[in-house]
């Protein structure tokens, strides 16, 4: 998740608390509305041989031992998560209940369809993925929980005993992908295996939670076009600890690079809501973690297959949802727990990152009509590369008779704000003398501006100068508050106004901040800084791209 702006978030995390306390209280007043057939929450059973103060059990954090700490730190490359600390907790640990006091006492009709739930996996590792599966054992009410499909991606090891493990488990199946197919393809292989009327796909490193399942099933229930997603929680990937916070706060939007974004939901939205437990409308899923109606999903053309390996799948669906018809919301009662990694472990032929950005190359081309110019000023360079076949996609739209990406905008992501309509120039911002470019390093909330070598290829070095002379990487933008010769320039939010945010440029040139009159410096360490223009190489910049000369 973005760390942008976090102060600002937790103030507004806060405030929406109160609130909904407010209307938590309110509502317990109210009668509840129950009608002839309905079941309360199922309520698991403890495990057999539980042991209340064993490693992690209620979501614990677990510490690693000074003597296992080199094991446990080789054992993070791997995974990109703590192995160690994973195997060490029971594979049917207990957790809080994280969900909003009302949830509790909800009841749900005796009448719900069931769910097949498919989860993919590559190279994970066996503790967290049979976890996962085995809180969905425990915590899905038996007669909802039609089968579990575990897809292995054709992973490197191949947990030998995975097989024999999964036939002692009622439920569960496994299908092997014979070659690699990627998280979109293989979720499809698992979709092709089910039989329930829903199908829910988890992450391979999930733990879901107490009243989890009924609430998806009962949204969908009521209406079929409505795709579902948990409130998602964090296991912390370095001790396990299950962490959350309140639920109907935040919603899924998306960054002009086409990343998945968490944002407070917009005032419209909280008011539209009048309880603690309805559905919040989400403009984006983060991808993992969703239901769906099967058939409904198939009307939908499923995923593009020509989607490779990771990444965009979510903002497809996302769209494709939204734009012909459908609905995506998140579920404050559901809640279910990921590991979130700071990277990706995979290894691929060519870089993850240019699978992925091929990816949403396909998804700008097919959903987002003009508004795709965005995505290509913030990807320059992707603006002459291929992406492959899209008619296909074309013609389901068309078929689907689906409306425009402006609509959606209009409509579901209201609170957008779109990127200036000119972009000067974009792409990275060099200094050619000593071949060193800006940096955000994905910070943007009051932390200072980095250089890196200018042959790296990341997301986080491609700037836009834009009309309103801006210098901004996705909502955050280059500020000097502090105008003193030397200073460290910082990344802050965009505040549209100019002031210490207005910057001039031209093509190799210097950028000059036009409140001081002050240049950007490479200076002599990482961060770049203010000086007085003094026609130095250190001062010259120039970006990849220039829409004028
Ligand atoms: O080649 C692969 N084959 C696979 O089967 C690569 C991955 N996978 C599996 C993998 O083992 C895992 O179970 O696919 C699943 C998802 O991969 P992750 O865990 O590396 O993805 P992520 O959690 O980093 O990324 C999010 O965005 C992805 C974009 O393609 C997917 O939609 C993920 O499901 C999604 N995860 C979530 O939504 C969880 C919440 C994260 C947030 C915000
Ligand atoms: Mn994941």
């Amino acid at each position: 998740m973005k760390i942008a702006a976090e102060d600002q978030i937790k103030k507004k995390i806060k405030q929406a608390q109160d609130a909904h306390k407010a209307a938590d209280e309110r509502q317990s007043h109210d009668k509840k509305r129950t009608s002839g057939k309905e079941r309360p929450v199922f309520q698991p059973a403890l495990p057999q041989n539980h042991k209340p103060a064993a490693p992690g059990e209620y979501g614990r954090p677990v510490d690693v031992p000074k003597e296992y700490q080199q094991l446990s730190e080789e054992l993070f490359q791997r995974n990109h998560f703590n192995q160690w600390v994973s195997d060490r907790i029971s594979l049917q640990r207990t957790l809080p209940d994280p969900r909003p006091e009302m949830c509790k006492s909800m009841t749900y009709p005796v009448d719900l369809p069931s769910t097949s739930v498919v989860i993919v996996f590559y190279n994970e590792a066996w503790s967290t993925l049979m976890r996962t599966v085995h809180s969905v054992l425990d915590r899905s009410p038996p007669d909802l929980l039609h089968e579990v499909i575990l897809v292995d991606d054709s992973s490197d090891e191949l947990h030998q005993p995975l097989e024999e493990y999964v036939r002692q488990l009622d439920k569960v199946r496994l299908h092997r992908n014979s070659q690699r197919e990627g998280l979109i393809r293989a979720r499809l292989r698992g979709l092709e295996q089910t039989s329930a009327p829903i199908v829910t796909f988890l992450d391979a490193h999930c733990e879901v939670t107490i009243g989890w399942l009924e609430p998806l099933l009962n949204r969908i229930h009521q209406d079929r076009t409505t795709v579902v997603c948990p409130e998602i929680d964090s296991i912390d990937l370095n001790n396990f600890a299950y962490k959350y916070g309140p639920s109907g706060v935040l919603r899924g939007t998306f960054n002009w690079d086409l990343s998945f974004k968490w944002s407070i939901a917009p005032t419209s939205e909280r008011l539209r809501r009048t309880s603690a437990t309805d559905p919040m409308r989400s403009p984006t899923m983060a991808g993992g973690l969703f239901a769906i109606d099967r058939e409904y999903f198939l009307e939908l053309g499923t995923y593009d297959r020509g989607l490779e390996i990771w990444g965009a799948e979510n903002m497809e669906l996302s769209f494709k949802v939204w734009q012909c018809g459908g609905k995506l919301e998140i579920i404050p009662c559901s809640h279910v727990g990921h590991v979130f990694r700071e990277v990706q472990p995979y290894d691929t032929s060519v870089s993850l990152h240019s699978i992925a950005n091929k990816n949403y190359q396909r998804v700008a081309e097919v959903w987002m009509d003009d508004y795709k110019k965005f995505f290509y000023q913030r990807h320059p360079y992707l603006t002459d590369q291929s992406f492959g076949d899209i008619s296909e996609n074309l013609k389901l739209r068309q078929r689907l008779k689906c409306r425009s990406f402006r609509w959606y905008l209009q409509n579901v992501f209201t609170d957008v704000i779109l990127p200036n309509e000119t972009a000067i120039a974009t792409g990275k911002v060099r200094n050619p003398i000593s071949n060193m470019c800006l940096d955000t390093f994905g910070r943007t909330s009051n932390t200072f501006l980095g250089l890196s070598p200018c042959n790296i290829q990341r997301d986080t070095m491609l700037f836009a100068y834009t009309s309103r002379k801006e210098i901004s990487w996705n909502d955050a933008c280059l500020d000097a508050s502090f105008i003193m010769p030397g200073f460290k320039i910082q990344m802050a939010e965009c505040h549209r106004i100019g002031g210490n945010q207005k910057w001039l440029h031209q093509k190799k040139d210097v950028i000059k901040h036009v409140h001081s009159g002050l240049c950007i410096d490479r200076g002599t360490d990482l961060n770049p800084v203010i000086l007085p223009c003094n026609g130095s190489l250190t001062q010259v910049w120039t970006f990849d791209y220039y829409t004028v000369n």
